[in-house]
């Protein structure tokens, strides 16, 4: 202790220049580390004048986080390292390497811009070269990407053969990198940490003894929020001291040596592959919550005074000059240069090249590989085994080829696996279980438990789990238990999973596959096993969706939905997994159906039938009846793709019937219909012999009661109604 006291009063001229100065660097070092810090408040300084002249559109600022940032940069290895940064993380990203005009870039919405090309605010970093992940605005989702991230290093060290590159999939474009010791770094304020996400990923963390470090940059408000009306007790450290393995840091954020020390700790503790680790950073926020905020309101004069005070900036500047390594005119030579790299960087993101409107759907799917491409238009190769096989045991079958072709395929999920107790198992005591369904039955004895394993029962964990896997290349089969949980996960996939490609304009991809069983017809299923929304997520792009209605139909989609390069909802109708409809004999292991291509289930002349999922069999029912008592051919068309659908089939077939209804399974009204039935309206008015007709459930959640739930869900009788009805126009 003496000798650092000793260490720290030496003055400058008595040292040499790699001589350890405090928390293990040298003068230099330290001088860097100051240099760092008051770029980024300059940068924050000139993003602010420019936001003022308007040439910027929005504003949020480092400024009190950058001792704690530079720290927490200076003691992570960029490029081998992973980030999941906080949108206050300017001084951070500076230190790993990204320079101030890649980050005006950003503010003036460049083409150029490296982490979104002026699609993202300023502020939400993202860097393939320095592995800082693309961020979203929504707090607290990165935390569960930065598990998922960190599992997936883990994964590739065991399993090195799977990083290689493979011809024909999704693998033929993704550079996998890991290196066995790299750390994930995520941040967050403690107003977000009232997120479940957070703490859903502190759950993974300690069970799985993740190398991540946490930084939790303090600065005592989310917005207006103060501190104590996040977190009971007003401290972060103290809720969270039980959770096993973690390693705890509390800090004040402002002190750049002791920041820096608490941060080479936490980063060393998960570097030896110990568990992982919190650094809970206590620092000010002197610009407000953004430009679009004025803290006056809601904090004193005196709060304010108090604050200023403790200006990691101005510490750091007296403690260098106190420590006699800048002396006052070092100290200006070094922020004569810094405001002119600002100005130079500021200079050149205003005359950048802008984004020109035809690029705007760049990046919203794949570009390399699509999953309505030719190469998955393949032949079936019956094998000797002529078995009529359920839809259930050929999503197993298909399950099992790809996890045996693919070593970066892994399945987890709620009770997805045997047994997570595998010893009775492995002993041959046990069948185990495999889902709820057992659609994944039989794969954790066969793959092994790192390769099928059951999560948390939290549909976010899944997700963001598997975002960050997929983000480095691996390829996340994961099982949403019912349809009717999905929305937990909701927020991971409409602000995550559908948009990580877009908003980092083709730098990031999580390309995986969420298995969702779904839809009712089941007597008794009620509200909450019994449900449809698939319009929910068509509605969104980014996610491809897709519904087979038959057991052929769902292992040649699923194939192509793992193969592809796009996420994938693959929705399962559960009253169809084992209906005695549309069973088949196993295809062979590379039997794949590309999207967006219609199946017609009956060709017809007089009247079409647009569905999918569990109304196709009961549309088809309907159409033999108006054969029977009507004379009438119907045409029945299978979507099987959702998004993209088949608009050829579904036009040819229009062209040569006129008359069509739409029909599903899932409400009525801003249901999935509405849309086909506006597109037809709208460019196949003049072929059409009478008003396009839709059938769907009635505009309420289903009943537990079977005589309710029949006259709820749409049933081959009201097909037939809308059949009669339409053949009489
Ligand atoms: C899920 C979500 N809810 C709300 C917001 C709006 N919002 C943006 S920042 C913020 C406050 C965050 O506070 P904190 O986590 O303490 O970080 P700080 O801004 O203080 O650094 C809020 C409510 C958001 N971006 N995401």
């Amino acid at each position: 202790m003496l000798a650092h006291r000793n260490a720290l009063t030496m003055k400058v001229a008595e040292r040499s220049a790699d001589e350890p100065v405090a928390a293990g660097l040298s003068a230099p070092e330290l001088v860097e580390f100051y240099r760092l810090m008051y770029l980024s408040r300059r940068t924050d300084d000139r993003e602010i004048m420019l936001k003022r002249q308007q040439k910027i559109f929005f504003q949020v600022s480092c400024a009190g986080h950058e001792a704690l940032l530079v720290a927490a940069g200076m003691a992570m290895k960029p490029g081998y390292d992973w980030f999941f940064p906080y949108y206050r993380d300017r001084a951070l990203c500076l230190a790993l390497g990204n320079t101030v005009e890649e980050q005006l870039l950003q503010s003036v919405g460049a083409a150029d811009d490296p982490a979104s090309g002026g699609r993202q605010m300023p502020s939400h970093w993202a860097s393939r070269k320095l592995n800082i992940v693309s961020a979203s605005s929504s707090t607290a989702t990165q935390c569960l990407h930065a598990i998922g991230c960190a599992e997936a290093g883990r994964y590739f060290t065991h399993h090195p053969e799977a990083a290689a590159k493979v011809a024909g999939d999704y693998r033929e474009f993704k550079d996998v990198k890991f290196h066995g010791d790299e750390v994930v770094y995520v941040s967050i304020g403690e107003g977000a940490t009232s997120q479940g996400e957070f703490w859903e990923s502190l759950n993974t963390a300690s069970n799985s003894k993740l190398p991540v470090v946490y930084v939790i940059e303090d600065n005592g408000y989310a917005i207006s929020t103060p501190v104590e009306a996040n977190t009971p007790g007003g401290n972060i450290s103290r809720l969270i001291a039980n959770f096993p393995n973690f390693h705890f840091a509390e800090v004040d954020g402002t002190d750049a040596v002791a920041s820096h020390e608490a941060m080479v700790g936490a980063v060393a503790y998960c570097r030896a592959g110990l568990g992982p680790a919190v650094v809970h950073g206590h620092v000010t926020r002197p610009y407000s919550h953004s430009l679009s905020d004025d803290e006056r309101l809601y904090r004193s004069k005196e709060e304010l005074e108090a604050d200023s005070l403790r200006d990691p900036i101005l510490r750091m500047e007296m403690w260098l000059v106190r420590q006699g390594i800048l002396d006052a005119a070092g100290l200006n030579e070094l922020q004569r240069k810094v405001d002119e790299e600002v100005q130079r960087a500021s200079d050149r993101a205003q005359e950048a090249v802008l984004p020109k409107p035809d690029s705007i759907l760049l990046h919203v799917y794949s570009e390399d590989l699509k999953p309505t491409d030719a190469r998955f238009d393949t032949a079936v190769e019956f094998t000797a085994d002529q078995n009529e096989r359920t839809m259930l045991d050929l999503i197993n079958n298909c399950l099992r080829d790809e996890m045996e072709r693919d070593e970066r395929i892994v399945v987890f999920g709620e009770d997805v696996a045997d047994a997570t107790r595998d010893k009775d198992l492995r002993a041959g005591k046990i069948k185990g279980k495999g889902g709820v369904f057992k659609v994944t039955h039989g794969l954790q004895k066969e793959f092994g438990n790192d390769r099928v394993w059951n999560s948390p029962l939290a549909e976010a964990n899944i997700v963001g789990r598997a975002i960050g896997m997929a983000v480095r290349g691996m390829k996340p089969v994961v099982e949403i238990q019912f349809f009717d949980y999905i929305w937990p996960a909701m927020h991971q996939m409409r602000n995550e999973l559908a948009l990580m490609r877009w908003r980092s304009n083709g730098a990031f991809d999580c390309p995986l596959v969420m298995r969702v069983p779904t839809g009712g017809y089941l007597t008794g299923g009620s509200i909450y096993h019994s449900q449809s929304g698939e319009s929910i997520f068509t509605h969104t792009p980014g996610v491809r969706i897709v519904m087979p209605s038959n057991a052929l139909d769902a292992i040649g989609l699923l194939r192509t939905a793992i193969r592809c390069d796009d996420p994938v909802i693959f929705l399962e109708h559960k009253r169809l997994y084992r209906e005695t409809f549309g069973r088949s004999a196993y295809p062979g292991p590379n039997y794949s159906i590309p999207f967006g291509k219609a199946r017609i289930v009956k060709p017809g002349k007089d009247l079409t039938v647009i569905t999918y999922g569990a109304v196709v069999p009961r549309a088809l029912q309907a159409a033999q009846r108006m054969e029977r008592e009507h004379g009438k051919d119907v045409e029945i068309i299978d979507l099987r793709s959702l998004a993209p659908y088949d608009w050829e089939a579904i036009a040819e077939s229009v062209r040569k019937t006129s008359k069509v209804i739409v029909a599903h399974e899932d409400m009525l009204s801003w249901g999935y219909g509405a849309e086909i039935a506006a597109r037809i309206g709208d460019e196949l008015f003049h072929d059409l012999d009478g008003p396009v007709r839709r059938v769907g459930a009635m505009d309420t959640f289903v009943a537990y009661q079977p005589l309710l739930e029949d006259a709820i869900l749409p049933q081959a009788e009201h097909l037939f109604q809308a059949m009669v009805e339409l053949a009489a126009f």
